[in-house]
């Protein structure tokens, strides 16, 4: 299919085709050097311009940056080439010519602003940080699933065209699906938990969510991917110990297999994987350490929501991922079941990156007359959900789960100043294209 070496395999004495992008051409008379890159690295092609065929070093040496070439020839060893080797060719071809002006430099060296890179992506994504991030962004996803399967989950995939919305709050984008309203789903939430009382038990999805919201953050979408988990006969404390291990995981993964990657970023050997067994704090004792920070102008009160400065102060006071726990039922949503001892608590919890939230999870209600309750608490219909509330109906086990938001995993692992940076194509508010 793909017969070409790849430019980090080429070894001395072989006589190889390598294919790739023009990433530089150094012409320094009477010798002139092509430096060839692929997804694998880069390599230099080595033109001797006043003893080889014209047509050849024109083919080598004339191609504009980033047009496609395929260079066939030989290896050799050359201790003065960035890789150790040249390439000394026989032919050139040119598969693919680039425009002599780039609308952004893809190695990077020329800065260039968030909106033009993410209008030209494909050219943004053929080198350096860019690059880097999505490759770990894969490692991420190939860990978790990894992970996911060492603990027994089977992977599914639920609609994403709903006729009902799950996350009490957030927008819902409708859609007119054969004449009947409908709407993109915020969360794959509710066919989850139906999937637990299913035969399968214990599940996971990596898919996009849809949340019409109109923030305009460094850290919200529009359209995000999210890491859901869910499985039965566990509790909240036990889908904590999951989601704290699927985290490790990927940090970990990150840590063995992309050190290249890692240090394009600039991480060098400075990555860490953060230290098992992360603090659980309550909400009660979130708000009071928030309040003792000073750093909120009003006082919180018992029953606020967080604010993102609340959630910033006590980040730095903990230092490290943690976990709330015991949020107060009424923010919580009608699927989170409330504590036996106490229902103004809940059994929802969320788990914070010192920067930002990035799970939200808990035990969920499984008693079908408590689970119709919490629908009219909320102001929910619970005939709209019948398709759901039902199945509590034939044996729905206890359960719990939790769902991670992939880009801002990556965008916290790594360090990334806005969400967009660890997302394809951006859906927001001003983008919709491409
Ligand atoms: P929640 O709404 O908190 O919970 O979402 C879970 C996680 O998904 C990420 N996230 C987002 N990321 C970017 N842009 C957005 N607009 C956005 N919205 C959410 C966050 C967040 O913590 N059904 C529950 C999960 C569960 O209980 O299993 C839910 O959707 O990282």
């Amino acid at each position: 299919m793909d017969d070409r070496t790849h430019t980090a395999d080429a070894e001395p004495g072989e006589r190889v085709t390598v294919a790739g992008w023009v990433h530089e051409v150094r012409d320094l008379g009477g010798i002139a050097f092509l430096i060839l890159r692929d997804r694998t690295g880069k390599i230099q092609v080595k033109f001797a311009t006043d003893e080889m065929d014209d047509e050849l070093v024109d083919a080598g040496t004339n191609a504009s940056r980033e047009s496609v070439l395929s260079v066939t020839g030989t290896v050799e060893e050359e201790p003065r080439a960035p890789t150790g080797v040249e390439v000394v060719p026989e032919s050139v071809e040119l598969l693919a010519p680039a425009e002599p002006e780039l609308p952004l430099d893809p190695s990077g060296k020329v800065d260039a602003d968030l909106s033009t890179r993410l209008d030209n992506r494909t050219l943004d994504v053929r080198a350096g940080e860019s690059k880097a991030i999505f490759e770990i962004r894969a490692e991420i996803l190939r860990a978790v699933r990894e992970y996911f399967r060492s603990v027994g989950c089977t992977e599914i995939n639920t609609p994403k065209i709903v006729a009902t919305g799950t996350e009490g709050g957030t927008e819902l984008f409708p859609l007119t699906y054969f004449g009947q309203e409908a709407f993109m789903n915020q969360s794959p939430q509710l066919f989850k938990q139906l999937m637990v009382g299913s035969g399968l038990e214990r599940v996971f999805e990596v898919g996009p969510i849809f949340r019409a919201e109109e923030h305009n953050t460094p850290r919200h979408l529009n359209e995000a991917t999210m890491i859901d988990f869910e499985s039965a006969f566990i509790d909240h404390n036990e889908a904590m110990d999951v989601c704290e291990g699927t985290l490790l995981a990927a940090y970990e993964a990150v840590a063995e297999n992309c050190q290249e990657q890692l240090e394009v970023l600039g991480y060098g050997d400075s990555f860490a994987v953060p230290d098992a067994g992360f603090p659980r704090l309550t909400y009660e004792e979130a708000i009071e350490r928030i309040n003792a920070t000073g750093e909120l102008e009003e006082q919180l009160l018992w029953g606020d929501d967080l604010p993102t400065e609340g959630e910033k102060a006590l980040g730095a006071d903990v230092g490290g991922h943690y976990f709330i726990t015991d949020w107060p039922s009424e923010i919580k949503p009608f699927y989170i079941q409330d504590r036996d001892d106490d229902p103004q608590l809940s059994k929802g919890f969320d788990l914070m990156h010192p920067e930002m939230e990035l799970v939200s999870g808990g035990q969920r209600e499984h008693r079908y007359d408590a689970l119709v309750e919490g629908f009219e608490q909320q102001g929910l219909d619970p005939e709209a959900f019948e398709y759901y509330t039902k199945m509590f109906k034939y044996g729905m086990p206890p359960h719990a789960g939790w769902a991670y938001g992939v880009e801002r995993l990556v965008m916290t692992m790594l360090g990334l100043g806005n969400i967009r940076e660890a997302v394809l194509f951006p859906r927001d508010r001003q983008r919709l294209s491409p």
